[in-house]
């Protein structure tokens, strides 16, 4: 007998696992949270549903979200992560020498934890002395932040449940205040084939607040779609006019400095949307 996982990315089309072990099911404070080893794409975190990261392509997400800010800011030093308690993005982060503190909020302390347990490699990071974990609401802790970060990076899951507040136009006003006078940030805003107004709408709300604002994608095979966007909002600095001798030496398998901005080479119905 094999058992299969099924997300339904719609009412009406989904994306189907063969899952070999179910390490973790259960209902936390938050949400329904499930670790299975796939055996396509190792360990897998799946939060109310939702395939959140697996052990193969979990690379393209962590990368994309944390190098295309940190290398458009000139000298990042202190970075705000909201949810993201896999740590992917903070393994990310960690690789900029520049970065002096990394704050990690996670509203739910299970994903942590299991995170540790069953994605140690994503997760084995969250250790190290220049990050600073804080089991607490990423709204919250945005709504009382003032003038800290040079670039905060919004690691959510899709806007239902305990993260649709951070999808609100308010939250971006919230993470404005929250950054430096060049601060920048970016938010992971889901796919353009399901989900093409909440594409606009954030690009709308955003714009509205920062001066610059630009989408860019990249390609996660098990996300909705498979065709991700991320959504840049910044003060001053504008990631497409990166100097070239920014970009210094770092280990990645799916960003390059040639990709920084190809990433932001839209195709038409996409650029469309905004
Ligand atoms: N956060 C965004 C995942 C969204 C996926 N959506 C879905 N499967 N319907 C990923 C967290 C990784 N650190």
């Amino acid at each position: 007998m094999s058992i299969w996982f099924t997300e339904k990315q719609t009412e009406n089309f989904g994306i189907t696992m063969k899952i070999n072990k179910t390490y973790v099911s259960e209902q936390t404070e938050f949400q329904k949270l499930d670790m299975v080893e796939t055996e396509e794409f190792g360990n897998m975190l799946i939060l109310d549903g939702m395939v959140m990261t697996t052990q193969k392509d979990e690379f393209v997400y962590h990368e994309m979200v944390a190098h295309v800010p940190l290398f458009t800011h000139p000298n990042p030093k202190n970075v705000l992560v909201v949810g993201g308690g896999d740590g992917g993005v903070i393994r990310e982060v960690l690789k900029h020498p520049s970065v002096e503190k990394a704050v990690l909020v996670e509203i739910d302390g299970k994903v942590i934890e299991y995170s540790k347990q069953y994605l140690p490699e994503i997760a084995g990071d969250l250790e190290n002395p220049r990050v600073e974990v804080k089991v607490d609401d990423g709204f919250m802790h945005i709504a009382t932040s003032n003038n800290e970060y040079d670039v905060i990076m919004v690691d959510s899951t899709e806007p239902v449940g305990p993260a649709a507040k951070l999808f609100e136009k308010g939250f971006y006003e919230g993470i404005s205040k929250a950054l430096k006078e060049d601060g920048i940030f970016v938010a992971q805003t889901d796919n353009p084939w399901f989900t093409p107004e909440l594409i606009s709408q954030v690009f709308s709300d955003v714009s509205e607040i920062f001066p610059i604002t630009r989408l860019y994608t990249a390609n996660i095979p098990t996300y909705p779609s498979g065709l991700w966007t991320f959504t840049i909002g910044s003060k001053k600095h504008d990631p497409l006019e990166v100097p070239a001798d920014r970009f210094h030496d770092i280990e990645t398998k799916y960003w390059t400095p040639q990709l920084h901005t190809a990433a932001f080479a839209l195709p038409k119905f996409v650029s469309d949307l905004i």
